[in-house]
């Protein structure tokens, strides 16, 4: 079931333009904007704009917004030439960060895409 948008979460204060964000991607549902903190050269986060509070809990209670979440992705690391093909260098990651232990700061379902460097496996 779809959420409210919550008072105190960040990410809904960028939906509705409360806190600013470089937007570079925008749809029906989604929206995706620079991170503040970028970790690659391209590291843009592409949220549901509806509040679920992680990538699971978004996957259980709106399996379409997810896939228009992961949709979304993908046109934003085309749009940032990230996107296969074009040679061996070129590749991006989507990355869901759920739960605390495993890095997630911000309690709104948010996709990482990230590119422009070689990436590293297994992840740190
Ligand atoms: P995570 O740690 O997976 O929950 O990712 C949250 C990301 O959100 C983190 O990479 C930094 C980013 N972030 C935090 N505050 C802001 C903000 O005010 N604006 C933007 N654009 N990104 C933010």
């Amino acid at each position: 079931m779809a959420e409210e948008p919550q008072a105190d979460c960040l990410f809904c204060k960028i939906v509705v333009g409360d806190v600013p964000a470089t937007i570079v991607h925008e749809t029906d549902t989604t929206l995706a904007f620079r991170d503040i903190n970028p970790q690659a050269p391209t590291h843009v986060l592409v949220i549901p704009k509806e509040h679920h509070p992680d990538a699971a809990a978004l996957a259980a209670a709106a399996p379409q917004l997810a896939a228009d979440v992961l949709r979304a992705a993908g046109e934003v690391a085309e749009q940032e030439n990230i996107a296969p093909p074009g040679g061996a260098t070129v590749g991006y990651r989507i990355v869901f960060n759920t739960g605390a232990g495993a890095g997630q700061t911000v309690w709104h379902a948010h996709a990482h895409v990230l590119g422009g460097r070689g990436l590293n496996w297994p992840p740190g």
